[in-house]
């Protein structure tokens, strides 16, 4: 019982317009990502500077009224829902931080090479996506809160979109999730229609996209098509032949994809925003800034920043907005959203400067990022290390 399909765009002429300001790290399909300063610019990511992570052409969906997201598989009452009944739930604002599995990806890369598109340290953006819970939109088709199963077995939640991607041999993209985290209201995952009090624009997964809180962006499934009610997780390739973490010693000859679950769950994360990897200072007085972010709902418990490579550490403040106080109502921060954080210090001559966090479960970012090396290049979430020289010595 497929949905009424929109025809998704076989070639990239008909691409939408996006800011010129972005880096482009693949052209077709479009993946970019904003420079490292406009991503601390504000604590809620516009638009135009989110990161766009694609496999394929954009789709258009023009046809609003004829636009339906079907419901099917192992569930008692299936549907198809308009746009106009989904927005007839309950509407829900959540601040939700989307963060692609191949963020820094370059950085694992001079390890030694890795299979993927390149990524500075801004493949992720903070936002405010709008629209139906999904835990509501499955009490429609008779799944109550907090299923596990369904009568007929259903234990997973697929969803698939329109696009057309490579990988599944020019099929749709899809993934999954547990049920159990679908009809959870506290998971928070949405069908969003709105992203920063706009209507989600076509690159970001109009009209409709799912949004998972607190796991790798891959299973947030853009422009969706269907949800179906599954006994097993998906068997897309976005679920079983990538988005895997790999151990060191896996390489492309000895890789077997079914000995490792897909990875759902972000790790704890952090990067230096306000440098560079490498920078030319004039004096000695240097502002660290950046992000902080962790998976799985946990907070962010604290931010430490070294001068010396990690020898001595100073904490750094935390801040919703650039250049207000840090207040104590930030500490009530939003439960699935980055904490931006602020140092000032002072360098010696020549420095290498460090950023880690640390998540309310005492989880730490690793120190090297060799230990955490994998043949995708997913998850580098090691300290990151940026080189500042006072002067013009050395350059
Ligand atoms: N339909 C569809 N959904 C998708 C993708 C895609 O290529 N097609 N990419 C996924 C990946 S890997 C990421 S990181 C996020 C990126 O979302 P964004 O482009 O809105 O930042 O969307 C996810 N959802
Ligand atoms: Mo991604």
């Amino acid at each position: 019982m497929p949905g009424v399909r929109s025809p998704a765009p076989t070639d990239y002429s008909q691409e939408p317009s996006r800011h010129p300001c972005l880096k482009i790290n693949s052209k077709e399909p479009f993946n970019a990502e904003p420079p490292r300063s406009a991503l601390i610019s504000s604590y809620v990511t516009p638009v135009e500077f989110f990161y766009k992570r694609n496999h394929g052409p954009i789709p258009i969906v023009d046809d609003i009224e004829r636009y339906r997201v079907s419901i099917f598989g192992l569930v008692e009452n299936p549907k198809e829902l308009s746009m106009a009944d989904i927005r007839k739930l309950p509407k829900y604002d959540v601040t939700a931080t989307l963060q692609c599995a191949g963020n820094r990806r370059t950085a694992m890369s001079k390890v030694r090479t890795v299979k993927g598109v390149g990524w500075d340290v801004s493949a992720i953006g903070n936002a405010v996506w709008g629209g139906a819970r999904l835990a509501d939109v499955l009490e429609l088709v008779g799944i109550p809160m907090l299923a596990i199963t369904t009568p007929s077995g259903g234990k997973h939640v697929e969803f698939t979109s329109v696009d057309m991607c490579k990988e599944e041999n020019g099929g749709p993209y899809k993934a999954s999730i547990p049920l159990k985290q679908a009809t959870s209201p506290e998971a928070d995952v949405l069908l969003a229609y709105e992203m920063n009090g706009e209507p989600l624009n076509r690159d970001h997964g109009f009209p409709l996209r799912v949004v998972v809180p607190g796991i790798i962006g891959a299973r947030s499934v853009k422009w969706l098509d269907s949800i179906v009610i599954t006994a097993e997780e998906c068997q897309g390739f976005f679920m079983q032949r990538d988005y895997k973490m790999f151990p060191p010693s896996v390489n492309w000859e000895n890789i077997s994809w079914p000995t490792r679950r897909p990875q759902m769950d972000f790790p704890v994360q952090s990067a230096i925003c306000s440098l560079e990897d490498v920078n030319l200072v004039n004096d000695g007085k240097v502002t660290v800034a950046g992000y902080a972010v962790s998976g799985g709902g946990r907070g962010i418990e604290r931010v430490d920043i070294s001068v010396d490579g990690g020898k001595t550490w100073v904490e750094a403040s935390r801040y919703q907005k650039p250049d207000a106080p840090y207040t104590a109502d930030d500490m009530c921060c939003d439960k699935w959203a980055w904490v931006l954080f602020k140092a000032e210090v002072d360098i010696p001559q020549d420095a290498e400067i460090v950023a880690k966090a640390v998540d309310i479960a005492a989880n730490v970012q690793p120190e090297d990022v060799a230990v955490i090396w994998n043949l995708r290049g997913i998850l580098n979430t090691s300290w990151h290390r940026v080189k500042v020289w006072v002067g013009q010595a050395k350059l």
